[in-house]
């Protein structure tokens, strides 16, 4: 690979963002932790019931699926572990998955029921601050491999891009000294190519609808923007390809010139330190959006988390998911059940509704009675002109920004660090999850 300049003038380092740090154990196999499955504690639970005073809403969440107990997630401030799962393990020996798993059984136990309720919950007016949580899975029926599904997933298919394992083409330490493998991929999933499916237009749908307080993706293909979730109603918590800078001292670098030199093959030099630069994907050990740290504010918020596509196996992100009040509905769809929707019982006012996400969604859809303009939407955006991604300006929305005693969040598998301090707090008043859990672990004195 050759190595080239840009024209670009020296800037500044601007110091981007909030740390992440994939690290390099997917092949870890996910153990569960009995800890887990434990409630987070009679006090916070009582307290949020009492909290319930609108009969209505209580109501439609006692007919909600499934458990009467709320089983957060209470590790003492260490990340999530996420339990065995069965399904996906199933699937990637190829077998036929055990029914009889914890997995499963409470996929099967929620899946009645669970996508209608929420759907009347929705259409009761109960949800009007809706928090989206999405990954690879939802660009799957545009045609962009996942991570880890077996089989297609880019985890199966990496023995072109030499590298010593899967991680290592997100690993910030492999690419600055060998970009090769990561720009050989960059090629493929550089946006342009891709459109936005269904499931994107129905996240749209929401925002249309004034109901999306915000998306949070992880996923680096821009098939958000391209569809029209504006730039404030976006939290693209891994990057993506929209902008570029020096992978060492964070020099800024025109994204289009990054494009053409990784699309031809060449290595885009910063300017002011001659390292390599490369798009703003995050990578293990490289920091998150300073966007990202809406979620302290969003998920006190929220009043319905819906989880689409993704193995929440990603720090700190995936914790995100348990920083929502106990009393708010959380809807995973997804092939299998992930994070804490693989616990028995499932907490109070947890769905899960597996299979494949876009006939899941166009179901949703359907009962929402949303179908129609979501297929007219679609049409009208495809005939329109469309944002050129590359081109586009970084996201001036404002954030939140980091207070100085406040870790920075790292991105990591969930089992990576199994000492480490949960990326994801709230703000709020109200008690979440992540509160009770970030109590525990300055109790016990960890900290990142
Ligand atoms: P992942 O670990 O590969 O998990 C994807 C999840 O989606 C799995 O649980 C799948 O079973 C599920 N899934 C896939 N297709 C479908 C489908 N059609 N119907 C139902 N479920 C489906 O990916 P995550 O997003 O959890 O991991 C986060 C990584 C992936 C982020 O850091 C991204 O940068 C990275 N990634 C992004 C893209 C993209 O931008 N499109 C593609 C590949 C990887």
């Amino acid at each position: 690979m050759n190595r080239s300049r840009s024209s670009c003038d020296k800037k500044a380092a601007q110091p981007p963002v909030t740390r992440l740090t994939r690290s390099s154990s997917s092949t870890q196999s996910r153990q569960s932790d009995p800890t887990e499955t434990q409630e987070s504690g009679p006090g916070l639970y009582g307290k949020q019931r009492k909290k319930q005073t609108d009969s209505a809403l209580a109501q439609d969440l006692s007919q909600m699926s499934v458990s009467g107990q709320d089983g957060l997630s209470t590790s003492e401030g260490k990340m999530s572990k996420g339990s065995g799962d069965s399904v996906q393990a199933a699937q990637s020996s190829g077998s036929k998955p055990d029914l009889s798993s914890p997995s499963v059984v409470s996929a099967k136990s929620s899946s009645r029921g669970g996508l209608a309720s929420v759907a009347r919950l929705v259409k009761l007016g109960r949800c009007k601050n809706v928090v989206v949580v999405a990954g690879a899975g939802i660009s799957t029926a545009s045609g962009i491999p996942d991570f880890r599904t077996p089989g297609t997933g880019l985890y199966a298919n990496l023995e072109k891009y030499n590298i010593p394992y899967p991680e290592a083409i997100f690993n910030i330490d492999y690419f600055s000294n060998d970009p090769q493998p990561f720009f050989s991929l960059a090629k493929a999933l550089y946006p342009g190519s891709h459109r936005p499916n269904y499931i994107h237009y129905f996240i749209r749908m929401l925002h249309h609808k004034g109901l999306l307080l915000r998306m949070y993706t992880q996923n680096i293909d821009g098939l958000e923007k391209v569809c029209g979730i504006p730039d404030d109603k976006l939290v693209e918590a891994h990057g993506s390809f929209a902008t570029a800078s020096c992978h060492l001292c964070y020099t800024t670098y025109p994204a289009e010139e990054a494009k053409h030199a990784i699309m031809s093959d060449n290595v885009p030099i910063c300017t002011f330190c001659a390292a390599t630069v490369k798009p703003d994907v995050v990578f293990f050990g490289e920091d998150l959006p300073q966007k990202y740290f809406l979620h302290t504010k969003d998920f006190p918020k929220a009043d319905l988390l819906i989880i689409m596509g993704t193995s929440l196996q990603i720090e700190p992100f995936a914790s995100l998911v348990n920083t929502v009040r106990s009393t708010v509905p959380r809807l995973l769809l997804n092939r299998h059940a992930v994070g804490p929707f693989q616990r028995v019982p499932l907490r109070r006012g947890d769905h899960v509704e597996l299979g494949d996400l876009e006939d899941t969604v166009r179901r949703f859809a359907e009962m929402l009675g949303w179908n129609n303009e979501i297929e007219e939407l679609m049409r009208s955006q495809e005939t329109q002109c469309l944002p050129t991604l590359i081109s586009s300006p970084p996201s001036v929305t404002p954030c939140q920004s980091r207070g100085a005693s406040e870790p920075p969040a790292r991105l990591e598998t969930s089992r990576s660090r199994p000492g480490a301090q949960r990326g994801a707090s709230s703000g709020s008043s109200e008690e979440t999850d992540s509160e009770t859990d970030s109590k525990s672990s300055a109790s016990s004195g960890l900290s990142n």
